[in-house]
C-alpha cells in the first residue's frame, strides 16, 4: 500500500504542506479545540450509550462510527477535520479519498433534540472547503454555503459554526465548495437529530449509512472528479459488496434504517423478505396515518429516507440497489451483446496473437464472476462475494439483512450464513425425489428455524 506520504506528492503536497504550516494556530486557541478523533478502518463501530449530555439511543453507522463530542458551557462540541484519507472499498481495493477525521465517510454526527452544537472544522486539503448541514434549520450564516453565507476556510484555516439541533431526523454533511471535485472525492457525513424523548419512535435496530459513487479506473487508486454519470464503484458509506457490513437483526426486532443519497443518480432501494414503510423523509417524520407498505423506494439525489420494518422471518435477505449495474463494480461500458454468438474460431485466431485473450458472453456474463481474470491492481472483480451456494454475482449496492432468533440484544457482529430448515430451501427436481403433499410442506420456517 502507498504510503499517505507518497500520496502527498507533487503540487498537492506543496499545497498541503503549506496549509498546514500556515495553519499553526496559537497555543491558546489550540487548547480551546476539542481533541479531533481519527478512524481509518472501515468496520461497523456500533457506538456506546452517550455518556453525558442528553440521553439518546444511538444509530449504527455501516462500516462507519459516530464522532464523540464534550460538554462544554452547555454547548455539545464536536471537531471535524476536513483532510485526505485512504480508504479500503473492499479488501482487494483501496481509494484515495478526502474526508473528515480519517475516514470517508467522516463520522456520524448525533445530537439531541434542542441540543447547542458547536462544530469546529479544521481544514487539512491542498483547497478552500466549508460545511453546509444538510437539511437543518439554522440561522442562514451557519449554513455553510462558502461565498453565500461565509467566506471559504482556507487551508489551515478552523471555522466555528454554532446552531440549535431543532428538528428530530436524518440529516447528512457535506461542503459546499468547489462541489462537484469534494464530494466526488468522498466529502460527505451523516446527522442524526434524535428526538428529546428517548422513547419516542423506539426501534430495536437502528443503521444508517449514505450512498455515494466513484469514478475509479481500474488500476488506479483516485477517482476522476469531473464525471457526471459514467461512475464505475457505487458504493454505501464507501463500501462496495462484500465489503459492506451485514445487517444483523434479532427476530421480530423494531428495524430502522436510514440512508441518504449524494451520488448523482437516484437508486431504487429494494429489500427482500419485509414489507418497510417509509418513515423519515427530509421534511423529518411521516405521520402513521400517511405511511404506505413497500418493497422497494427511490431516493432521490440529495435525499434521505428512513425505512422501518419489522423482522419476523429469519433468514439472509437480500438488500440492494435495484438499478442492476449500482450491483456491479468496474466495467467496460462499450461491451456488444454477445449472447448466441460462437466465438470459438474468432477467439483461437486472436489467441495466436495475444494468448490471455479469453472470449466471453456467448452465454451471458455470469461466467465473468467465475474466471480467474489477470486484473490490474487495486481493482476488484465486476461481480463477486461468495455465499453458502457459491458466487453471489453482485457487487457495488448490495448487503444482506441477517434476521436471527438468537441475535443477541445489542450484538451487531455477523451471524454468519442462515440454515435453512428442511423443506424450506428450492430444491432440484430429480427423478428419484418424491414431491410432499401439500399439507406437509413447512411454510413457516422461523416456527422451526435454528434462526
Ligand atoms: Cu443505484
Amino acid at each position: 500500500m502507498v504510503s499517505r506520504r507518497n500520496f502527498l506528492s507533487g503540487a498537492a503536497a506543496t499545497a498541503a504542506t503549506v496549509a498546514i504550516a500556515a495553519g499553526a494556530v496559537s497555543r491558546a486557541a489550540a487548547g480551546a479545540l476539542p481533541e479531533a478523533a481519527s478512524i481509518t478502518h472501515a468496520r461497523t463501530m456500533p457506538p456506546p450509550l452517550p455518556k453525558d449530555g442528553r440521553p439518546f439511543y444511538p444509530v449504527v453507522t455501516l462500516n462507519g462510527w459516530s464522532a464523540p463530542w464534550r460538554m462544554k458551557n452547555g454547548w455539545k462540541e464536536f471537531h471535524l477535520v476536513a483532510e485526505i484519507v485512504e480508504r479500503e472499498i473492499a479488501p482487494g481495493m483501496t481509494a484515495r479519498l478526502w474526508g473528515y477525521n480519517g475516514s470517508s465517510p467522516g463520522p456520524t454526527i448525533e445530537v439531541v433534540e434542542g441540543d447547542k452544537v458547536r462544530l469546529f472544522v479544521t481544514n487539512k486539503l491542498p483547497e478552500h472547503t466549508t460545511i453546509h448541514w444538510h437539511g437543518q434549520r439554522l440561522p442562514n450564516g451557519m449554513d455553510g454555503v462558502g461565498g453565500l453565507t461565509q467566506p471559504q476556510i482556507a487551508p489551515g484555516k478552523t471555522f466555528v459554526y454554532e446552531f440549535e439541533a431543532r428538528r428530530a431526523g436524518t440529516f447528512m454533511y457535506h461542503p459546499h465548495a468547489d462541489e462537484m471535485v469534494q464530494i466526488a472525492m468522498g466529502m460527505m457525513g451523516l446527522w442524526i437529530t434524535h428526538p428529546k424523548d428517548p422513547q419516542h419512535r423506539r426501534v430495536d435496530r437502528d443503521f444508517a449509512f449514505l450512498m455515494n459513487a466513484y469514478d475509479i479506473d481500474p488500476g488506479s487508486f483516485k477517482p476522476r472528479t469531473n464525471t457526471m454519470l459514467d461512475f464505475n464503484i457505487w458504493t454505501w458509506n464507501s463500501r462496495v459488496f462484500p465489503g459492506i457490513a451485514s445487517l444483523p437483526c434479532r427476530l421480530n426486532d423494531r428495524v430502522r434504517i436510514r440512508i441518504g443519497n449524494l451520488t448523482m443518480t437516484n437508486h431504487p432501494i429494494h429489500l427482500h423478505g419485509a414489507e418497510f414503510e417509509v418513515t423519515g423523509t427530509d421534511g423529518c417524520w411521516v405521520p402513521e396515518t400517511a405511511r404506505v407498505p413497500e418493497v422497494t423506494v427511490d431516493i432521490g439525489v440529495g435525499q434521505m429516507r428512513a425505512i422501518e420494518f419489522h423482522a419476523t422471518e429469519p433468514g439472509d435477505w437480500a438488500f440492494h440497489c435495484h438499478k442492476s449495474h449500482h450491483t456491479m463494480n468496474a466495467m467496460g461500458h462499450n461491451v456488444p451483446n454477445m449472447i448466441g454468438v460462437d466465438q470459438r474460431k474468432a477467439a483461437a485466431r486472436i489467441n495466436k496473437l495475444i494468448p490471455d485473450y479469453m472470449a466471453m458472453g456467448s452465454k451471458g456474463m455470469a461466467e465473468m464472476g467465475e474466471m480467474e481474470m489477470p486484473l490490474p491492481v487495486n481493482t476488484l472483480p465486476m461481480m463477486t462475494g461468495t455465499g453458502p451456494f457459491g458466487r453471489i454475482e453482485m457487487g457495488g449496492m448490495f448487503t444482506t439483512v441477517k434476521v436471527r432468533k438468537n441475535q443477541k440484544v445489542g450484538d451487531y457482529t455477523d451471524p454468519g450464513w442462515y440454515d435453512a430448515p428442511a423443506g424450506t430451501r428450492a430444491y432440484e427436481l430429480t427423478s428419484d425425489r418424491a414431491i410432499e403433499p401439500a399439507d406437509k410442506i413447512n411454510h413457516d420456517g422461523h416456527q422451526h428455524g435454528k434462526g
